[in-house]
């Protein structure tokens, strides 16, 4: 029998940026996902399909197997929590920070703080966590706007510039954490799908050292 192989994975950013580590691995897709309307996209190899998803629908669709395999951020992870998915691999894509931003003004304010975020339950661990106490708003986007309009005093978000925060008048106050996707897999799938996933996983690991290494020496090419 031939295992098929079901990879999930984001529009956008993280799909641009995982293009090429699939390549490596042998795997490219039939149709474009940013032109096509198809949400299921063949690819060179018969028995490996992606699904075009919601980034923070990708843990969700791997967990209970409807994908074997998905690429997805860490924070999307950290939101999405639990012990149902493997993280093998750090591909090192759509790097960003999670950071809490605000008004310069908010700089070392003791002040209870109310917060916009769609990243609730991280943001209520890490305050915990720290002992604070905040009143946290749940938004679906642009979380930006909230505290130009008065509905919280700062946000917790992503950020990749920092330009955004900047052309709002915010600036970053504390890192949460680093970010950037991850590989990650289901557990029956990486049992009863070992020999493909292993081969898949080795692969695109493979792909992230080398452009690793390029950008290493790139960089020491620079700073001669
Ligand atoms: O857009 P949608 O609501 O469907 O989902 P999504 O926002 O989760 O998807 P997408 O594709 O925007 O982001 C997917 C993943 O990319 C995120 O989960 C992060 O892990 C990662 N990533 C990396 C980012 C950014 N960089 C980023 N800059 N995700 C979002 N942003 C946004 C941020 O929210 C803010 O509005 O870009 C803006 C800030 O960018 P700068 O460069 O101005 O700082
Ligand atoms: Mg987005």
């Amino acid at each position: 029998m031939n295992t098929t192989l079901t990879i999930a994975l984001a529009k956008g950013r993280i799909f641009k940026d995982a293009l090429p580590l699939l390549a490596h691995a042998g795997i490219v897709p039939v149709d474009d996902p940013e032109t096509s309307r198809k949400l299921i996209l063949d690819t060179n190899q018969s028995n490996i399909k992606l699904v075009v998803i919601r980034s923070s629908d990708v843990p969700t669709y791997v967990e209970y197997g409807a994908a074997d395999v998905g690429v997805a951020g860490k924070d999307v992870l950290m939101e999405y929590g639990g012990e149902g998915l493997y993280e093998p691999l750090d591909l090192k894509i759509a790097c960003c920070r999670l950071m809490l931003a605000g008004p310069a003004a908010l700089k070392n304010s003791e002040a209870r703080m109310r917060i916009a975020t769609k990243y609730v339950a991280t943001t209520r661990r890490y305050f915990a966590a720290q002992g604070k106490q905040v009143e946290i708003i749940k938004l679906y986007g642009s979380m930006e706007l909230a505290p130009l309009v008065g509905l919280s005093d700062c946000i917790v978000d992503v950020v990749d510039t920092g330009n955004t925060l900047k052309a709002n008048g915010l600036v970053p106050l504390e890192l949460i954490a680093n970010v950037s996707s991850r590989l990650i897999v289901n557990k029956a799938a990486m049992k009863m799908k070992h020999a493909l996933v292993q081969s898949v996983c080795a692969r695109i690991a493979e792909a992230v050292e080398i452009k690793e290494q390029k950008r290493t020496n790139s960089n020491r090419l620079q700073a001669k």
